[in-house]
């Protein structure tokens, strides 16, 4: 037993029963986590390991830049899109290549987009299940789901007692069949489940709706970028050319058709956002009112390089300002550089990679990315089929990403605690305005800093951002319009686009909000190929193992002291973890060999 506070202010006691649960399901990519709770059932210790290594950063060295997009592009199908955008971004950084208005407007809607679906179908399909029991919607009175429905949000068409029924006798029907399909294997009768059968029916309701949903948001993608997921990117600009009076049978050029139907997509968007996702949020949170825990590292340490730019390359146009928030100080906000080689540096003491100095950080510009697989004296179990990972050693796929060696928390949280702080109007009104609903619906008195510093803080500030960028993509389009009408249609700046042109040897770096937070991939250039690329990737951030001086990263921050109700079935250990909407497959970016799963199952 051992009793041991990190130098980021948490007490770990890794005496108690040990919990282990792998796979972590409901996420992308895989993941392991271990917890030691003790008598009272609360969690004292907390091993998060990335169980996958893939190997995309080494796949890259010697290629050309310019198709570097189309291969980091899939290092994920979930965040689509968004490691193309920061890659195009990095090679034209390094090459000094400036984009045009219009390619910077369609770039921005395709990150919106991409921020709207991932959040929704995060929300309703990754973790609304750990909040809300679809077997219990079978007990409800569905002319009490529709009086609920209309008391949060009145402005929401589908509210009828009819509809509500339907939908009843919809998973009725699944139910008796015995096929529960996604529903199966929950938790279904612990008591940890609070909502009332009339909110689980409507919660349900609006996971139905919202599948309908996604698919329609996703269209955007297909206009702009041919397709979903890995929509096309383009260094220089944009893959899409604009001609108003083009035929679309001729070969898909943009034209007014097009536009408006992106523009129907985004008012789908805006509606879904503030009348379902929103509220459903507010709603279901209300029940949870006595449950915040786990906001770890969340609002207290946290980061952003900085978000939805009006003009591109000009931070101080961020719509969301960057920076970095420290032990709780809102009142502080440090500046952050990516290119500062003291400030953003990723360290592999308790990875399963090589450094020549392991006590040392790397900045990402001269990043090594060296597999090495090996276990902890005190792992029990085998290489192939761990029982219980040794914490003190190596133990995890994912880098340590640390900002001037501290344990910072990155995403959609990390983003309205720097806007809230920094006094963005838009970012506040939308935190009282939800909070103040919340307030009246829970009959509580939470300031935005409470509310914040939790797990539904967390899934909350994904539904406020989801709203957020629904909103900004219509000025987007707007200003798109208004460009094109003035007499502009330029898409792409091809003036560098012969290597012959380019620097001997050049380097760059590429910053991206991604919808689990700051993402950034720098990249060196030499004799026209790549010589080094590195993404550090937000889950790598989140789901950090302990760094050489022994901090810990938000994953497991946010487990700490976090109670559990039944230990033999965590789900307040999966809502803790799937606030942050892990994905290991952007984690680790860098699978065993044969692709197998390297650990076993034991809880789930
Ligand atoms: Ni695969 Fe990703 C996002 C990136 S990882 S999901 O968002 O970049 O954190
Ligand atoms: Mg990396």
């Amino acid at each position: 037993m051992s009793i041991k506070t990190t130098p980021n202010g948490y007490t770990l006691d890794n005496s108690g029963q040990r919990v282990v649960i792998d796979p972590v399901t409901r996420i992308e990519g895989h993941m392991r986590c271990e917890v030691n709770i003790d008598e009272n059932n609360i969690i004292r210790n907390a091993v998060s390991s990335g169980t996958m290594w893939r190997g995309l950063e080494v796949i890259l060295k010697g290629r050309d830049p310019r198709d570097a997009w189309a291969f980091v592009e899939r290092i994920c199908g979930v965040c689509t899109g968004c490691h193309a955008l920061a890659s195009v971004r990095a090679v034209e950084d390094a090459l000094d290549i400036k984009i045009p208005p219009n390619a910077h407007l369609i770039r921005e809607m395709m990150a919106k987009t991409l921020q709207v679906h991932d959040h929704v179908v995060h929300f309703y399909h990754l973790h609304a299940l750990d909040w809300v029991n679809p077997i219990n919607a079978l007990k409800a009175d569905p002319k009490g789901t529709s009086v609920l429905q209309q008391t949060i949000s009145p402005s929401h068409p589908m509210s009828s007692p009819g509809y509500f029924r339907d939908i009843q006798n919809r998973i009725k029907r699944f139910v008796e069949s015995g096929q529960l399909g996604p529903f199966k294997n929950g938790y279904w009768d612990n008591p940890a489940y609070r909502l009332s059968p009339e909110a689980d029916l409507m919660a349900v309701t609006h996971y139905l709706e919202a599948l309908d949903m996604q698919k329609e948001f996703v269209k955007v993608h297909t206009v702009f970028g041919g397709k979903n997921p890995h929509p096309n990117y383009l260094v220089g600009g944009v893959p899409c050319a604009i001609n108003m009076d083009g035929d679309l049978s001729a070969g898909a050029p943009l034209n007014m058709e097009r536009l408006n139907f992106v523009k129907a997509r985004i008012e789908a968007m805006m509606t879904f956002t503030k009348n379902v996702y929103i509220p459903d949020v507010i709603a279901i949170a209300s029940f949870y009112k006595n449950q915040l825990w786990g906001g770890g590292l969340g609002a207290k340490s946290v980061m952003d390089y900085g978000a939805y730019p009006k003009v591109n390359y000009d931070k101080s146009t961020d719509q969301l300002p960057g920076g970095v928030i420290l032990n709780d100080n809102w009142d502080e906000v440090f500046p952050i550089d990516p290119r500062d080689p003291e400030q953003v540096q990723e360290f592999v003491t308790h990875s399963w990679y090589n450094y020549p100095d392991e006590s040392k950080g790397l900045h990402p510009w001269d990043g090594i990315t060296e597999a090495n697989y090996e276990l902890g004296p005190n792992t029990k179990g085998t290489r192939t089929n761990i029982e219980e990972i040794d914490e003190g050693a190596k133990y995890s796929w994912i880098k340590a990403p640390r900002w001037r060696g501290h344990a910072v928390e990155v995403g959609p949280l990390s983003r309205y605690t720097l806007a809230y702080a920094q006094g963005v109007d838009y970012i506040k009104d939308q935190v009282h305005r939800s909070l103040s609903a919340f307030n009246n619906l829970a009959g509580t008195d939470l300031s935005a800093k409470a509310a914040l510093q939790s797990t539904i803080g967390r899934t909350l500030a994904r539904a406020l951002e989801s709203e957020y960028c629904a909103d900004m993509m219509m000025d987007d389009w707007n200003q798109l319009i208004a460009n094109i009408k003035a007499g502009d249609s330029t898409t792409a700046n091809m003036e560098k686009w012969d290597p012959s042109t380019w620097p001997k040897e050049t380097k760059g770096v590429g910053t991206a909000a991604a919808p689990r937070g700051g993402l950034g991939h720098w990249i060196r250039i030499k004799d026209g190929k790549i010589e080094n690329y590195q993404c550090v990737v937000p889950s790598t951030w989140n789901g950090s193992p302990r760094d050489p001086k022994g901090n810990i990263g938000a994953f497991e921050a946010a487990l700490i002291n976090t109670p559990v109700e039944r230990p033999d079935e965590p789900v307040e250990i999966l809502r803790s973890l799937h606030s942050f909407d892990p994905c290991l497959a952007c984690a680790t970016h860098v699978m065993s060999e044969d692709g197998e799963e390297l650990v076993t199952a034991k809880v789930r």
